[in-house]
């Protein structure tokens, strides 16, 4: 999976390993059935001399090879119930301590970013606010404070597996830690109008220093 899309957050890892374990079960499966139906058509094929019967799966027989596979089938299915819950307990119900709080805010078509300057205070004079680019540091633990202001949309970083639906007149409370530094893409991940397409923007994973100096430079000078 990080070949196709790198891991750059604290939780991409996990997320990555349930999408690994439904595709390696469910794609086991489908070999299976399907290699075992093309078998029974070729097996079973109009002969000269051979009589079609008629099976309407009541005999004993005949059931085990519905009854033993279902029975297989669902058994997979616990381990990705108990596989998925956990993850979902550890990325969307646990809020680790937050370092920095930022304020995401997704409307057609671009979004608008706001974080906290020096005091890392958010709400106060020195944040820091721009559009479509934002500026984060690694390994740092961030929490998200996201909205909308006009329709829904779904603030989407393929790189760090986080996917989250802005909804106008509601706050949604999430959290991520970049681990890689570098510049990602952000998608809006829900169709929001004529401009859906374009409203992508950039998230740029700095270390400690760069990061400093991009604040420092960044906040907002008050003017006489
Ligand atoms: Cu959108």
């Amino acid at each position: 999976m990080e070949r196709l899309i790198q891991q750059a957050s604290s939780f991409a890892g996990s997320i990555d390993g349930v999408i690994l374990l439904v595709t390696a079960l469910a794609g086991a499966w489908l070999l299976l059935s399907e290699g075992f139906f093309f078998w029974l058509l070729w097996r079973f094929r109009a002969r000269p001399g051979v009589k079609t019967q008629y099976l309407d799966g009541s005999e004993k027989h005949v059931k085990k090879w519905i009854n033993i596979p279902h029975g297989l089938v669902l058994v997979c299915d616990l381990f990705i119930i108990v596989a998925a819950i956990r993850v979902w307990v550890d990325v969307k119900q646990n809020l680790p301590e937050a370092q920095a709080t930022i304020r995401v805010v997704g409307q057609q078509w671009g979004w608008v970013f706001q974080q906290p300057g020096a005091d890392n205070q958010l709400d106060t004079a020195d944040d820091i606010l721009t559009t479509d680019d934002l500026y984060v540091e690694q390994g740092k633990t961030y929490h998200f404070q996201l909205q909308s202001r006009d329709v829904i949309h779904s603030f989407s970083v393929p790189v760090f597996r986080l996917k989250q639906d802005a909804i106008p007149g509601r706050t949604i409370t999430g959290w991520f830690e970049p681990t890689r530094t570098g510049t990602f893409d952000i998608q809006c991940a829900e169709i929001c109008g004529i401009g859906h397409g374009v409203m992508g923007g950039r998230i740029h994973v700095q270390d400690s220093t760069e990061h400093a100096e991009w604040v420092a430079s960044n906040t907002p000078v008050a003017t006489q």
